[in-house]
Order: structure tokens, then sequence, then C-alpha cells
């Protein structure tokens, strides 16, 4: 091999070693995982605000006097002639009164697991009083009952790689959160509101309550859970193809 060569590669190597330096010094924690779209500046300067914040920060509580009427949204249309399998599913569990409805909880974790509603009520519960800001621009004040989702990751062992969580629910709907949010301790899997179960136009038996970001985010009709390693912005039926931030941080 010639000097030339050797010197040409040496030159390329050391140009790979440094951009892998950087690589690997830069922390890129405090940026969404959509950085790098420039659609999605938005998500990038408000996860990069909320990320500076003390990780743990919790939303402000109120109390029973302050609760308020909360309207419904995006109610599932059980009802619906030509509804996606999964809303004739829900049907089922409802008129079982969801005795057969199970919370399945997969992906990375040690121990796949399936939560009957009777199993995440004997896990601790939490309740909180919050406001629920919608992206339309409604906010209501409720309170909500509970079990946090880190107390249910936890229980299936979520693994040390373990990034995001993606939510799927009965009306096809789905979401994902960062581990940041998934453990906060106000993020809960709420089956109770306003001290009673869950009613159905709110999601019932089980929904997400993130109480870190707008209410899009807090997914009703629960039915599955997947840890993920990697970032996974739901595709078609994800926010981004659908024209919403995927960070909605309040
Ligand atoms: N599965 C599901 N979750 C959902 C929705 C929905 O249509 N389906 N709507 C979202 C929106 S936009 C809001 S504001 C809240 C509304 O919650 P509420 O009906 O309890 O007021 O649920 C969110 N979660
Ligand atoms: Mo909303």
């Amino acid at each position: 091999m010639n000097s030339r060569l050797i010197t040409r590669r040496r030159a390329l190597f050391t140009g790979l070693a440094a951009v892998g330096g950087l690589a690997v010094t830069r922390d890129w924690s405090d940026m969404p995982p959509t950085y790098g779209n420039s659609l999605r500046m938005g998500d990038n300067l408000t996860y990069a605000a909320f990320r500076l914040l003390p990780r743990q920060r919790l939303v402000k509580e109120y109390t029973l006097a302050d609760i308020s009427s909360i309207p419904a949204q995006g109610v599932i249309d059980l009802g619906a002639a030509n509804a996606p399998k999964i809303v004739d599913d829900y049907r089922r569990l409802l008129h079982g009164g969801f005795a057969d409805w199970r919370l399945s909880v997969e992906g990375r974790v040690n121990t796949p697991r399936a939560f009957s509603l009777n199993e995440l009520k004997q896990l601790p519960s939490r309740t909180q009083i919050t406001r629920h800001v919608c992206e339309e621009g409604w906010s209501a004040i409720a309170q909500w009952t509970g079990v946090a989702l880190r107390t249910v990751l936890e229980a299936a062992g979520i693994l040390p790689t373990a990034r995001f969580v993606v939510l799927y629910s009965y009306d096809d709907w789905l979401t994902s959160i960062d581990l940041s949010d998934a453990l906060h301790p106000q993020t809960i899997l709420a089956y109770g509101m306003n001290g009673r179960d869950l009613p159905i136009p709110h999601g019932a038996p089980v929904r997400l309550r993130l109480e870190t970001q707008l209410g899009q985010k807090s997914l009703k009709y629960l039915q599955r859970i997947v840890v993920k390693d990697e970032f996974d912005d739901g595709g078609a039926k994800g926010e981004i193809q659908n024209g919403w931030a995927w960070y909605m941080g309040i």
C-alpha cells in the first residue's frame, strides 16, 4: 500500500473518530425524538425547555371544591355499524362488566403481563385533582384515582434499556411518551373519576392521566401498553403524521 493512501485513510479515520466523539459527548436526552424534522421545531423548543426543569416536577393539584364539569371528547361510538374490530371487542367487554378486560403490558419488560381491572385496583392507588387542558382551548378540573403507571411497569419488570412507552386504545388511537413522563408520580392509569368508576365517555374502564402534557395525550379506553427501546412515532395513527406535535408539555 502506498504511503499517500495510508495518509488519506488515517485522515478519514481521524475524521470519523471526531464525529463519533461528538456523538458520544453530546447529551441528546434533552432533545425530543422528533429532532431533525424541521416541521417539528416547536417540539424541539418545548421539549428542551421542559427537560431542563427538575425531572419529576409535580403539576398543581386542586381541592374538591375546585372540581368543574368536564366535557367528554372523542367518545367511543358503540353504535357504529362499520366500527373497527377493536370497538366490537370493547362492546363485548363492556357488556360483560369489564370482567374479561385485560391490560397487556409487553415489549421490553422482564415478564409480559395482562392485568385485570381488579388486579390494577389491588396495587397501591393514587388520587389527584388536576386540571385537564385540551388542545382545543378548554380546560376543566376533575379528580382521578388509579395506579401509577410506574407501579405497573415495575410489576412487569421494565428493562434498563427501555426509553419509551406506547399506549393503544379500543377506539384505535395510540400515543407514546418517554420514560421520564411514564415514571412521573402523577402519571396514572385511572379507573376512578370524581369518586366513582370511570364513566364510559371518559374512557372506561381505564385511561391514562398524563398531567404533564395536554389532554389529548391522556389516552382513554386503554387496551395495550408496549415498552420500547426506540422511539415509535405511531406511523399513520401517530400524532406526527396527523399534524400534531408529539410532545405536548404544559
Ligand atoms: N382513546 C381516546 N383517547 C382520547 C381521546 C379520544 O378520542 N380517544 N381524546 C383525547 C382528547 S383530545 C381529550 S381533550 C381528552 C378528553 O378526555 P375527556 O373525554 O375525559 O374529557 O381525551 C383524550 N384521549
Ligand atoms: Mo383534546
